[in-house]
């Protein structure tokens, strides 16, 4: 039995449950619960002029019928704006249910209550809703025209426009230094929409309790705290009345971040109203027309380098399509214009973006929130540079490379948590060594020249990203080892897949010395932890991880005071052991740690027959318990919290071989590649896994995903049969290899990993293909039919 698991390839606790089919989601709970359905918008703009629910009344089973006008105050009011900024001149979020306007297709406009889900859209289609219509507004470039506004209040759709500039070390600035260097390069990057899909859609479930007047809510959340406090304040309730719990999710990827969600209060007010149990569960067409999406940008960028390669200035201008609302602020586009520079020093840089509304699903954070633009743009210049000088793509990135001796880093810029843009650790040219090995990056010349002799295209890519992971303010742990040895650990952010009941027993076994077994762990339930911040920004390990631990050494610290008084030793002598406290070297004097529970609490109940032996307690509450000590707190637990400085920077470089048909254009990646830096890792296998699912991403996103808007503001494949999300099939082998430069920032070393294996990917198979046939690739996804478009009438 070991109980060193740190950095341990622990295979995950949870999948037997999962795997199995044991696992509770939320649509597994409130079986007799009523059901929500909503009617939604079918047009992209319009003003709504009548609602007639006549022919809706008459239905069996109808229970209530809600429109923005039925709202009390505090639920009427318009969503909040999560994350405001100086920059965000017009940000707008919408009403729970449209009032008056409407501004994409599928945006809320009544609430049914009925029997069940059947009942519910049986009624939603009896509805009538009126409208007038007015222009929608589609694609960045018409929205900045200002021909036509989205929010009538917003000139020329622009709700936010920042610009950040770094000069370079003499003093010029971005525009000065490309116009000095001895080359430039000017040139437009495209990404297309996509969106997070997580199998499970949305989801909440919620129980008023007329006798206790409190309110349980279970939501499909990445952050049951928020929750909690937003439905405390928009239904005046006290917070100690109102439970809020992320049960089994089936992922989340980012869009289950933003809170409240329209139906995250609407079921919960009507469920206190009704005084009955009320479920919504999200659709697969709700959760494309109505939950978020993200990635859409048009990316400007002209750079001057000199002979070498290295980059002199660099100015990016962006226009980010924002869709109809901004509840999760210009996070996506601030992520972009920072993280673009990636593991690079920059001489100037300049970048400009606007946020742009547009009749369309709103955007907010998606696995990767902005980082995939950023390193789309950046790597592409690389390559382009890397065209123009006929160099080794390889070698203009290493002449730009931050080197190991110049951390901390500081890249002169304000990150997304506000904090300076400063690299804490990394070895970017180790990890560059690495990745050429493992993919064969020197012999490949020779391979290529080979397949085209026998008429195939191949070609190779590369892409190098650096990520601000773990940002703060804080989470915390809360440990406690029980009369029984059990050790019960929870925190208040929540999990999707990510692996946590496993990684967060890990470190509580390690930091303890007991066997895993022994330990349980429990995330997003605010009963058992009130203050968290959420699972986003690949932050649960770095921010969770350190609070656990911390809180671990404070229950540790206990453990072996009390022990050390029966054991008459001195607590410096002690360790633990296979949950045994014992003095070191000498087994024998040994107490466990379910002993020591019993001593902690002076209302004494042995649970087991050894503990009642070493208490000499037979096991009801011993009723001459001694006092509390000053200074003590009855029972072995403990709680601590994490709050870093700033965040921590983890990074990574992929290389992908590609082979594009000659006849069909169908693109196939024969090998992928990754060297990957989190830091310490936790487990290296659940690391693993996090970056094959992020590739999978990836590839979705370099090759099939994309949001098809038509001029009116339709979702032309708003459904798994048009919108293509890359089978099994698709993903090729994932080769890793790992390099491990601790964070200096965080007591146990490590960087997040959560959204690593996503960002890079479009740039690598970009390149790759542009290798393979010859010409630029200026805009992802590309599909075999735009390939060909591309080989018969190039850009
Ligand atoms: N890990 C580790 N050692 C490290 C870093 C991480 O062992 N040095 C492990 C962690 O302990 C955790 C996993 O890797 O089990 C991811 O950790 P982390 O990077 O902290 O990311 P989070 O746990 O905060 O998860 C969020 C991140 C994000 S932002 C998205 S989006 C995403 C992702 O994780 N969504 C996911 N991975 C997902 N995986 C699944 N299955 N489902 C989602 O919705």
């Amino acid at each position: 039995m070991t109980t060193k698991l740190f950095g341990e390839p622990v295979r995950r606790r949870e999948d037997a449950r999962l795997i199995a089919g044991q696992g509770r989601y939320l649509d597994d709970l409130g079986q007799h619960a009523l059901a929500a359905a909503f009617v939604r918008s079918p047009h992209a703009h319009a003003r709504i002029t009548g609602i007639n629910v006549d022919a809706a009344l008459e239905v069996d089973g109808l229970v209530a019928i809600y429109t923005w006008e039925d709202l009390p105050p505090g639920v009427a009011e318009p969503l909040p704006l999560l994350i405001p900024h100086p920059a965000l001149t017009h940000g707008r979020t919408a009403y729970p249910l449209a009032r008056d306007i409407v501004r994409h297709v599928g945006e809320p406009i009544v609430m049914v209550v009925a029997v069940d889900r059947y009942v519910a859209e049986d009624v939603c289609d009896l509805i009538e809703v009126s409208y007038e219509f007015l222009k929608p507004v589609v694609g960045v470039e018409a929205a900045v025209s200002g021909a036509h506004l989205v929010h009538e209040d917003v000139p020329d759709n622009i709700g936010a426009h920042l610009v950040q500039e770094v000069a370079a070390k003499d003093g010029r600035s971005a525009a000065e230094a490309i116009a000095a260097a001895p080359h430039t390069l000017s040139f437009r990057l495209d990404i297309e929409r996509s969106a997070c899909m997580p199998l499970e859609g949305k989801g909440v479930y919620a129980r008023w309790d007329a006798d206790d007047q409190s309110l349980r809510v279970y939501s499909s959340t990445q952050t049951s705290t928020s929750v909690r406090m937003a439905l405390a304040a928009k239904l005046g309730i006290p917070l100690p009345k109102v439970e809020v719990i992320a049960p089994d999710v089936g992922g989340g990827f980012g869009v289950k971040i933003v809170h409240p969600w329209p139906e995250e209060v609407l079921v919960p007010w009507a469920a206190r109203l009704l005084n009955r149990e009320l479920k919504w569960t999200e659709d697969r067409r709700e959760h494309f027309i109505s939950s978020a999406h993200e990635r859409a940008q048009v990316q400007h960028v002209k750079v001057g380098f000199d002979d070498e390669g290295r980059v002199l200035g660099l100015s990016v201008e962006i226009l980010h399509d924002h869709g109809a609302y901004t509840p999760y602020g210009i996070i996506v586009p601030i992520i972009t214009s920072t993280q673009l520079l990636g593991p690079y020093k920059i001489g100037a840089y300049r970048v400009e973006f606007s946020s742009v509304y547009t009749n369309t699903v709103q955007v907010t954070p998606y696995r990767g929130a902005g980082r995939p633009q950023g390193v789309f743009c950046m790597e592409r210049t690389m390559d382009k540079i890397a065209a123009f000088l006929g160099k080794d793509r390889t070698d203009v990135r290493a002449a730009n490379f931050i080197q190991p001796d110049e951390f901390p880093y500081d890249q002169g810029m304000i990150f997304q948590d506000g904090r300076p843009l400063i690299y804490d650790s990394g070895d970017y040219p180790e990890s560059l060594r690495k990745l050429k090995e493992l993919i064969g990056w020197d012999e490949f010349p020779a391979l290529q020249e080979v397949a085209r002799a026998e008429g195939r295209r191949i070609g190779i890519g590369i892409g190098c990203y650096v990520e601000g992971t773990g940002v703060g303010p804080y989470e915390g742990g809360h440990v406690q080892i029980t009369s029984d040895g059990r050790v019960h650990v929870s925190t208040g952010l929540t999990s999707q897949g990510q692996g946590h009941e496993t990684v967060f027993a890990q470190i509580a076994a390690t930091e303890l010395g007991v066997p895993i077994e022994r330990v349980s762990v429990v995330t997003g339930d605010t009963r058992r932890f009130g203050y968290a911040v959420g699972t986003f920004a690949s932050r649960a390990a770095v921010m969770s991880g350190n609070a656990i631990a911390l809180a671990c050494r404070k229950v540790r610290e206990k453990a072996l005071r009390v022990a050390a008084d029966a054991l008459e030793a001195d607590p410096r002598d002690l360790e633990i052991t296979d949950g045994m406290v014992h003095v070191v070297g000498s087994p024998s004097a040994a107490i466990p740690l379910a002993t020591v529970a019993v001593l902690s609490n002076p209302l004494r109940y042995a649970f087991d027959e050894e503990a009642k032996r070493a208490t000499q307690f037979a096991g009801s509450a011993d009723m001459n318990r001694p006092p509390v000590a000053e200074g003590e707190e009855p029972g072995l637990e403990g709680k601590d919290y994490y709050s870093p400085i700033r965040s921590t920077f983890a990074s990574g470089m992929h290389a992908a071989i590609v082979e594009t048909d000659p006849d069909t254009a169908e693109i196939r990646i024969l090998r992928y590649a990754v060297v990957h830096d989190c830091g310490k890792m936790i487990n290296p296998m659940l690391v693993e896994g996090q970056i094959h699912g992020g590739v999978a991403q990836g590839v979705g996103g370099a090759l099939y995903e994309k949001m098809a808007y038509d001029d009116h503001g339709q979702l032309l494949n708003a459904s798994f049969m048009d919108f293509l999300m890359p089978y099994a099939t698709e993903i090729p082998r994932i080769e890793t290899d790992h390099l491990e430069t601790p964070s200096p920032l965080n007591p146990l070393g490590i960087k997040g990993a959560g959204e690593a294996g996503v960002i890079p990917v479009a740039s690598v198979i970009a390149g790759a293909i542009e290798n393979a046939e010859g010409f630029p690739i200026d805009r992802m996804p590309i599909s075999p039919s735009e390939l060909h478009e591309l080989r018969v009438r190039p850009a």
